[in-house]
């Protein structure tokens, strides 16, 4: 197991060579799983106490950048597993516009995904949250005795996602991987040993993913990239869209399957690659998309559980777990994640340092 290099704070990286702590970090992240599951599983006993205590009507996930597409992929896996209404939103937006977000007189439980735990617009809108409903606050991050553990009802620390890069990676797959044992855990699906076979088809797909990742983008000539994802990956197809924005200055975009072909197929060319996270129950519609994309010229990469049929994917990734898109979602991140990465470098860019950003936005003088 890689000695993961836990560290004080994001968004430090000591100098040496472009990217040396982002791609380490996208390569040690099936141990960081191991370790979500360990806290989640540690925190049974009081996460079912909040959830039984509640009686709640309905439950708001939200975060920030990369933890707001997070909270787009781990809302709908909630909602399937409690059968209660969940909804993301940014954390901007339940900030600013809360009366848009919770219904009066409801009883919500409030859900904040952040890595640093000291996102300001989080920490504001999580202190806002508990003084407007008296709801508690149930928090998914990486650092603990920031403002956000300390002002949660209940915190699920997974410390072992801590990363030195600026860019979220090995802290948002570990985040995303409690957030699927927390939703096992709420859902009564009972033991999490099912989830705990992930670590070791992580560490068994990496080395495959990173050659394809490192071919795909040095020979692929693309220019645009394109992330299809709907149901439970369209979230992880918007993170995938921030990681190559983040890394690699390269434009890049996240849709729903179907929603493509409503108007943003249009920029579609030879330089174009479309990358595919397929679900269980939608494939043959999604596999259309990606076969009128190659017909207008795009290459495609398919990201899926069992083999795609080749009219549809010119490149693909198969987990061959077999377990369920609910269990599996974060074996499509480490793929995604090192396209952004190798185009980075590719392009002469510093994942470690990405242009105009910070680790964490801490907006001053707003208390
Ligand atoms: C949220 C965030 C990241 C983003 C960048 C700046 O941080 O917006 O999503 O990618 O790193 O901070 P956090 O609340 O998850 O710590």
């Amino acid at each position: 197991m890689s000695e993961l290099d836990v560290t004080g704070e994001p968004g430090q990286p000591e100098n040496g060579p472009a990217g040396q702590h982002t791609l380490a970090e996208i390569l040690t992240q099936p141990d960081a799983w191991q370790a979500a599951l360990q806290t989640v599983e540690a925190s049974r006993e009081k996460l079912l106490k909040l959830w039984q205590g509640g009686k709640f009507s309905e439950i708001i996930v939200t975060g920030c950048g990369s933890t707001y597409y997070l909270s787009l992929a781990v809302a709908p896996l909630l909602q399937a597993r409690t059968g209660l209404r969940a909804r993301a939103v940014p954390a901007s937006e339940l900030l600013l516009f809360p009366e848009l977000v919770t219904l009066k007189g409801g009883n919500p439980l409030l859900v904040t995904i952040s890595r640093s735990g000291r996102t300001t617009e989080t920490v504001l809108a999580a202190r806002a949250f508990k003084a407007a409903h008296q709801c508690p606050v149930l928090s998914i991050g990486c650092y603990p005795g920031t403002e956000l553990d300390l002002e949660s009802d209940l915190s699920l620390m997974v410390e072992e996602g801590q990363e030195v890069s600026v860019v979220q990676t090995r802290s948002f797959s570990s985040m995303l991987v409690a957030a699927q044992a927390v939703a096992a855990v709420l859902g009564e699906a009972g033991s999490l040993e099912n989830m705990g076979g992930l670590p070791g088809t992580g560490r068994r797909l990496m080395a495959g993913e990173q050659e394809l990742a490192r071919q795909l983008i040095g020979e692929g000539g693309f220019e645009r990239f394109y992330f299809l994802g709907s149901g439970l990956q369209y979230g992880l197809a918007s993170e995938a869209n921030l990681k190559m924005k983040e890394m690699s200055l390269s434009v890049a975009e996240a849709f729903h399957f179907m929603e493509f072909r409503h108007g943003p197929m249009s920029m579609v060319n030879e330089k174009t690659l479309v990358v595919g996270l397929l679900s269980d129950t939608a494939p043959s519609y999604e596999l259309d998309v990606l076969r009128q994309m190659r017909g207008l010229g795009g290459h495609t990469l398919v990201l899926s559980d069992t083999a795609a049929p080749g009219d549809a994917a010119d490149f693909q990734v198969n987990f061959n777990s077999g377990w369920p898109v609910s269990e599996r979602g974060v074996l499509f991140l480490p793929t995604l994640q090192l396209l952004g990465y190798y185009r980075a470098v590719t392009n002469g860019l510093n994942p470690d340092r990405p242009h105009n950003l910070t680790a964490v936005v801490v907006l001053d003088g707003k208390k």
